[in-house]
């Protein structure tokens, strides 16, 4: 039976499940989690940053944004060799899928032929592939698919009233209109956001009321804790609470019972027992490497500890037959036995 999916979430509802005490929160979302997921299994991506800093916008928590004296060094779009490189690190390190970010307000139309060459390249090793690359133009998205794009990531960052205390470049409906572009091109949405940016917690409930009431729930969700970086306009940013931080986690589990939701920016600031929380709660990807764009990652070695120590196993997705990526996080080739298509062992 199909599952119903909501996307008509009140502000009022989506508070209440934040108000929750703790373990019925968990419990609930846990739930959620099990009856669609493999609570043992964890989708692995890793980012690259194809063309770095030098941005003309002024999104407060970012440190690729041209006026914030940040140290990040503008880079033009690299070459093809260069990220077809690091996609095979990636995919041999046991990366399924490689996300490619650039620090662009949105592609030029000149940009575009140049990614989807990159895109057709990265795909062609045999990953899933993802870009980031801002606002998108007219025939963009159509472009992007063609090329054999799988996921297009455009965050909705915050809460609609939130919005204009951390972006005035551009404006929430931009993003909509580029997400849209995105699905009507047949393209799977990568649509999350940040918490953790001085925002009260109903600001925090309105981002995952606004993400689960888009037309479609995005296919995968990405939860971003605020990388505090010196420089930014968010630089001394108050810590926010790891708990709220796993109860955002837990909201959006149930919200979006399909979607895959990434335990995303912010776990080399985060306590193992936090991310373990967060798996708990719903979490069911990360991204993997010593770096995001421009900020640090937990070390390879530490998360494939970590997996170990929880059990987990990486989501097969290359092919279920690719063993490969499974064995670099240490698991048995027999296979989980929950249907997962995995190789890791039960
Ligand atoms: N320039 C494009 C855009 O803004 O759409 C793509 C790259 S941008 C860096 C992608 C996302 O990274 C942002 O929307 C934001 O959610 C996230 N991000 C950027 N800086 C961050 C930080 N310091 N902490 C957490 N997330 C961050
Ligand atoms: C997303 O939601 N988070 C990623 C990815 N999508 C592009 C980016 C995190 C960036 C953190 C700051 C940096 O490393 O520059
Ligand atoms: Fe530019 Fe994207 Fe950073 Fe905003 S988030 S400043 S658009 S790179």
């Amino acid at each position: 039976m199909p599952v119903p999916l909501r996307h008509d979430w009140t502000r009022d509802e989506v508070v209440a499940l934040f108000a929750l005490p703790f373990n019925e929160l968990l419990h609930r979302a846990h739930t959620v989690h099990r009856e669609h997921h493999d609570p043992n299994a964890v989708q692995v991506s890793t980012l690259l940053s194809i063309k770095t800093g030098g941005c003309p916008e002024d999104c407060a928590y970012c440190p690729q944004a041209q006026r914030y004296d940040t140290g990040v060094l503008p880079q033009k779009l690299l070459e093809i060799d260069e990220v077809l490189a690091r996609a095979k690190a990636a995919k041999a390190a046991g990366a399924s899928r490689f996300c490619m970010g650039a620090a662009w307000r949105g592609p030029k139309d000149r940009d575009i032929p140049k990614v989807a060459a990159i895109v057709r390249a990265v795909k062609a090793l045999g990953m899933e592939t993802c870009a980031t690359l801002g606002l998108l133009g007219e025939g963009h998205a159509q472009q992007l698919k063609k090329a054999g794009l799988d996921y297009y990531n455009h965050n909705i960052d915050t809460a609609p009233e939130f919005y204009g205390e951390i972006i005035h470049t551009r404006e929430y409906r931009d993003r909509l209109e580029t997400l849209e572009q995105v699905r009507d091109a047949g393209l799977k949405t990568c649509c999350g956001g940040i918490v953790g940016m001085g925002e009260t917690r109903e600001q925090r409930a309105g981002l995952l009321q606004a993400l689960a009431n888009l037309p479609e729930h995005p296919q995968s969700v990405p939860i971003n804790q605020l990388v505090p970086v010196p420089g930014t306009p968010l630089g001394d940013a108050e810590p926010l609470d790891p708990f709220e931080f796993v109860r955002a986690i837990a909201v959006a589990r149930i919200l979006m019972p399909l979607s895959i939701v990434r335990l995303s920016a912010g776990r080399q600031q985060m306590d193992d027992a936090v991310q373990a929380l967060c798996f708990f709660a719903g979490a069911g990807s990360i991204f993997y490497g010593e770096k995001l764009l421009t900020t640090g990652n937990p070390d390879v070695e530490a998360d494939r500890a970590l997996f170990r120590r929880l059990d987990l196993h990486p989501m097969a997705v290359i092919a279920p037959t690719d063993t490969a990526h499974a064995d670099l996080f240490e698991s048995d080739a027999a296979g989980c036995g929950q249907g997962c298509g995995c190789s890791a062992a039960a």
